[in-house]
């Protein structure tokens, strides 16, 4: 086995810049020169104290117009622009939750969507009071899938999930009026309480955000979770590869890109049919590579072990490999730039979602009858495009590492088994990790997530703080496009135990794990919630008491918001390296990073600074521990 050594920011960066250089040649623009001139950004929206709600308006906040035409304050105004903001990650994650559903509610012994984990959905029906006696098990699954569409906009009582976490969790959402009802009634409601005219009160429009964030992580995230394991297999160990290397030049290559798994599932089946590379070896290839980037890839490499070529700001690197056939989309986080790019090259822009359509793509409707139809029809596509290649423009970096993910809350419960002490059985719990806990051999650990973001160094926020961490004795569980990040570093690389503190070199030789353990997607995010309860009950702890941390050191999207508020709702402190835009109100953004403390027993860090900001973690952690006597 050739020698471990992580690929460093400089190396990645290296390859971006040879890209970019091919990119120059056929007149391609880039997220890198778009930058350009967007910067500086306007300082009323990175204040967030600019209002477009009604026509009166755009008010804009300053010394001399303290008050908006109707007379909304700032406070009033920044607090909407974060509820709103906040309403459209929770829409936008709930809403793949909700196609999930549907597709589960399509699938059939001989369709083209089956029931992959039984046990998972006959737990599932437990919780939901399906009846399972005696049933054929898609008339269950239907139901199931029935009564999770129902939780969307359930006229009365709260959702279903929120019976997971702790009962003193419970008690706070019920104490503090946060209990989110139903998922789309809290998004309508915060689109309501934003609407000309109605809140303008912080308090209110900081719970309703905490209340909308909690309907998406309780609520559309963890349905898309729990479904998507139904469907396509609950993620056990596995191992992949990541970053650009994975292409493979000699290949016909098939980039899959977005969040919802039901599309990029159908494309690795036909990629993987031998009719298909029967059909690409007479077109010229030598096989079918498909990759991944985004959400959609950390779905089906948690599944299937497909290499991931890249995070969220390396999307156009994948067609500036000049080498990717097609690049297939379904929804969220793909940037329009990939029509325009595309076109430099002889790569095919596939978007298949009615949600996410963009100019000069190749639009192929994709739903859960014909999946097959289209899946096929878009490898096919990719396959004839080979011919098309221009060799003098294809380069792809010879650059990945090996990473071993598959994460699931039920993976690392197993690994933990392995781990167990025979006399006294533990097995299916996770006591062994608290022990590591307590005992001091493991510090704590930090749920590190989110996106890459041009207004911070390209992963190296992701990668400083996951090395730190890991030299500090602190486990990682990660997810999203930061996970991608620590792949491609190397950090998933079992190896990677060598630049960890004693004790978490330890526990990764006994658990046989990598000091970074990939959790999923960003709706996986519901995974680590779950995680987070069950290490609370196992141990008679609150959530806020166990030395945990979220961290989101580069995040962009609405989503992320989402994400961060149901993580604090939780108990969870959590710390950001991008600024949301509240800095125009001190009453909102203190009652972030402080207030919500009383209500949730949690609260935000913002910290540009990301040296800053990872001493801050440890230090919290550290503190977590010395409260708790351990
Ligand atoms: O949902 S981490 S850039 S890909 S928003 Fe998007 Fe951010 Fe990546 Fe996944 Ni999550
Ligand atoms: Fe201006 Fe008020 Fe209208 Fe907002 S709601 S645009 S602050 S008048």
């Amino acid at each position: 086995m050739s020698e471990f050594k992580l690929t460093t920011l400089e190396e990645m960066e290296a390859a971006t810049e040879r890209l970019l250089e091919t990119g120059a040649k056929v007149g391609a623009d880039s997220w890198q020169m778009r930058v350009k001139n967007q910067t500086p950004h306007c300082k009323f929206g990175e204040e967030g104290v600019c209002c477009r709600i009604c026509t009166m308006g755009p008010c804009r906040i300053t010394k001399k117009a303290p008050r908006g035409i109707c007379g909304c304050d700032v406070h009033g105004i920044v607090g909407r622009n974060f509820l709103r903001f906040t309403a459209g990650g929770s829409a936008t994650h709930s809403d793949h939750g909700r196609e999930i559903c549907h597709t589960l509610h399509e699938a059939a012994a001989d369709g083209n969507y089956k029931v992959k984990d039984e046990a998972k959905l006959l737990r599932l029906a437990a919780e939901f009071g399906v009846e399972t006696e005696g049933r054929d098990i898609y008339d269950v699954a239907h139901e199931v899938a029935e009564v999770g569409l129902l939780e969307y906009g359930k006229p009365f009582g709260t959702q279903v999930f929120l019976k997971r976490a702790p009962q003193h969790t419970q008690d706070i959402w019920k104490r503090e009026e946060i209990e989110p009802r139903a998922i789309d009634r809290e998004v309508s409601c915060s689109l309501h309480m934003t609407h000309m005219g109605c809140s303008s009160k912080p308090e209110a429009l900081i719970r309703q955000s905490l209340r909308s964030g909690l309907s998406d992580g309780w609520g559309g995230s963890m349905m898309g979770t729990e479904f998507s394991d139904v469907l396509f297999g609950t993620p056990h160990e596995i191992e992949t590869e990541a970053n650009l290397g994975v292409m493979n030049a000699d290949n016909v290559n098939i980039v899959v890109h977005g969040h919802d798994p039901s599309l990029s599932e159908m494309i690795c089946e036909y990629a993987d049919d031998p009719e298909m590379i029967a059909y690409a070896k007479e077109m010229g290839a030598k096989g079918i590579t498909v990759s991944g980037v985004c959400c959609t890839s950390n779905e089906v490499a948690m599944r299937r072990g497909i290499p991931m070529a890249g995070n969220f700001l390396q999307q156009e690197n994948v067609v500036l490999t000049g080498a990717c056939e097609a690049i297939v989309v379904d929804v969220q986080c793909i940037f329009p730039a990939l029509g325009p790019l595309s076109k430099c090259f002889h790569t095919k822009f596939v978007t298949t979602s009615p949600i996410a359509q963009m100019p000069e793509s190749d639009f192929i409707r994709f739903n859960a009858h014909t999946a097959g139809e289209n899946a096929k029809a878009i490898v096919k596509m990719a396959i004839e495009n080979f011919k098309n290649r221009k060799p003098e423009l294809v380069h792809i970096p010879d650059m990945k590492q090996k990473a071993v993910v598959g994460f699931s809350v039920e993976e690392i419960v197993h690994k933990l088994d392995g781990v167990t002490n025979t006399q006294v059985d533990k097995t299916g719990t996770t006591l062994p990790l608290i022990e590591c806990i307590t005992s001091g051999v493991l510090r704590g650990a930090v749920a590190m997530v989110g996106c890459n973001n041009p207004k911070v160094r390209s992963d190296a926020a992701h990668i400083g703080l996951m090395k730190k961490l890991i030299a500090n004795d602190i486990v990682l569980v990660v997810s999203g496009c930061s996970a991608q990040a620590a792949a491609k570093a190397g950090l998933m690389d079992k190896r990677a135990k060598d630049l960890c503190g004693a004790g978490l070199k330890r526990v990764c030789e006994l658990a046989d794990i990598p000091p970074v353990l990939h959790m999923g997607s960003c709706v996986d995010i519901s995974r680590m919630m779950v995680l987070a309860a069950t290490l609370a009950k196992d141990s008679g702890l609150n959530i806020s008491q166990l030395p945990l941390v979220g961290c989101a050191p580069e995040w962009m999207s609405e989503k992320a918001v989402s994400i961060g508020n149901y993580v604090v709702a939780t108990g969870i402190d959590t710390y950001l390296g991008v600024e949301p835009y509240v800095s125009g109100s001190d009453q909102i953004a203190g009652l972030l990073t402080e207030g919500v403390r009383d209500w949730v027993e949690a609260a935000y860090t913002v910290e540009k600074d990301i040296e800053k900001l990872g001493d801050m973690m440890i230090e919290r952690i550290e503190e977590k521990r010395a409260a708790l006597g351990i």
